[in-house]
């Protein structure tokens, strides 16, 4: 199982000083076109002050009001796009991991540029034309489904519209069809791994031979799980529906390395999610977007609250993003300590033992938070444990997430498949059951 490098868009390869003026030139067109054609924003602008005529170097960006998420429920559902309803090829919908969904708009251009970067992203994985990609994203109002799918056909393989779900078929068509490339959240990624195991299938007989994940946040200790149990290389994407969808970075085969921002089409900040302040280069932050060709639903500074870095280029010449270590929203504060999930699935995937699956309840007794941590062993060690070695992996999880994260939890170690699988998009990671205040 080789993977091969894929062919170069010559921008991918280009002097940081002609990415620079073509960022610059779009960014002008795409802050001009918002403000002419979406009126809450240029509101925003008109109260601080700025005019598009002001924007004559990247770094004035900086000057321009923020979009937020606020801004795109306060407008919903088309009062920030930047078109009229007619020229709209397609419309889609946040999944909504918090709160109420969001709606965007794609012009037919919009649709050939997200096709594009999606192409792009599947070479980057090492996919070439005449592959077949078995795409397990939800199709829908999900962004990940449809988007995934005109990048697999613009870059010229078979697409298996499988869709999530259905997990037994899943692996049918898998073994029928002999797929080269899959695209799955991560945590269905595992169902999936799971049910070949279960069919004992080796890794080596799955014809998979890269996988392309995303949607959700995953550490290199879930990459580790994935590609032994598959068999395969795991590539991270990334995206969000109110930039465009999958496709807004991915990881190249060659370094997986964090994924590559295609930064002809997004342009990427760093900031303080405190201050708003830009942070240089290196420094974690909120990432915040802004679209250099999106006609319909253009984002001027959109602040995505994912809390990254921004990593020099290296595969390619655009910058890369660190792994997201969380959102500014799904962090969970217990006892006063920020937590984010993923800090506790990389210290679960420590002991290889334990399975990818894992869930984090929260209760209050009185004033004090409860952290139980549900975690489960492998498959091929349910039922051979004794006691004895439940409670030293328990007792050595507990104390690596007291010394590393510093929160006191309970470890629950049990049987293999005792925590419901999620059978369509992202996994349900975290249950709190505190009172809200
Ligand atoms: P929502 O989850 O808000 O309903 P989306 O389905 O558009 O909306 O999800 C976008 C979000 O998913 C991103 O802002 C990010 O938090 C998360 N995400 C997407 N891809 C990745 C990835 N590769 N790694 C980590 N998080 C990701
Ligand atoms: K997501």
């Amino acid at each position: 199982k080789s993977p091969r490098p894929g062919d170069l868009d010559p921008i991918e390869t280009a002097s940081r000083d002609e990415i620079g003026a073509l960022q610059l030139q779009r960014l002008q067109w795409s802050v001009r076109h918002t403000y002419d054609n979406v009126e809450p924003y240029r509101r925003k602008c008109e109260e601080q002050g700025v005019h598009p005529d002001d924007l004559k170097s990247l770094a004035d960006l900086a000057r321009f009001p923020f979009m937020t998420k606020a801004d795109l429920r306060d407008n919903y559902p088309f009062g920030l796009f930047a078109v009229p309803r007619d020229k709209v090829a397609r419309l889609h919908a946040s999944s909504g991991t918090t709160g109420k969904s969001v709606v965007v708009g794609y012009t037919r251009n919009d649709i050939d540029n997200w096709a594009e970067v999606v192409a792009r992203s599947l070479r980057a994985a090492g996919v070439r034309a005449g592959d077949m990609v078995h795409n397990a994203y939800g199709y829908g109002m999900f962004t990940g489904g449809l988007g995934a799918h005109y990048g697999i056909e613009r870059a010229g393989c078979t697409a298996v519209p499988m869709s999530g779900g259905q997990t037994e078929k899943q692996v049918q068509q898998i073994m029928d069809f002999r797929p080269d490339a899959i695209m799955v959240t991560p945590s269905y990624s595992l169902v999936i791994a799971e049910e070949f195991e279960r069919l004992k299938i080796a890794p080596e007989d799955i014809s998979l031979k890269v996988g392309i994940f995303g949607a959700e946040p995953w550490g290199e200790g879930m990459r580790g799980e994935i590609e032994n149990k598959l068999g395969i290389d795991a590539i991270d994407i990334y995206g969000l529906t109110e930039v465009m969808g999958p496709g807004v970075a991915c990881e190249c085969i060659e370094t997986k390395d964090g994924p590559v921002i295609w930064e002809d089409h997004f342009y990427p900040e760093i900031i303080d999610p405190e201050t708003g302040a830009v942070l240089p280069d290196g420094e974690e932050g909120e990432l915040v977007f802004t679209s250099l060709t999106k006609e319909a639903f253009p984002v001027i500074r959109y602040r995505t609250r994912d809390l990254t870095r921004l990593l020099p280029p290296t595969a390619r010449a655009f910058r890369r993003i660190g792994k997201i270590t969380g959102r500014s929203d799904d962090m969970l504060i217990v006892r006063g300590v920020n937590v984010f999930p993923t800090q506790i699935e990389e210290q679960i995937l420590r002991d290889k033992r334990l399975s990818g699956n894992y869930q984090i309840v929260l209760t209050r007794d009185g004033h004090l938070d409860n952290v139980e941590v549900r975690c489960e062993v492998q498959r091929e060690l349910s039922g051979t444990l004794s006691r004895n070695d439940v409670e030293t992996i328990a007792r050595t999880l507990q104390q690596h997430i007291k010394t590393i994260i510093g929160i006191t939890t309970k470890v629950n170690v049990m049987e293999f498949d005792t925590i419901p699988r999620t059978l369509t998009g992202k996994a349900r990671r975290v249950i709190d059951q505190r009172p809200k205040q």
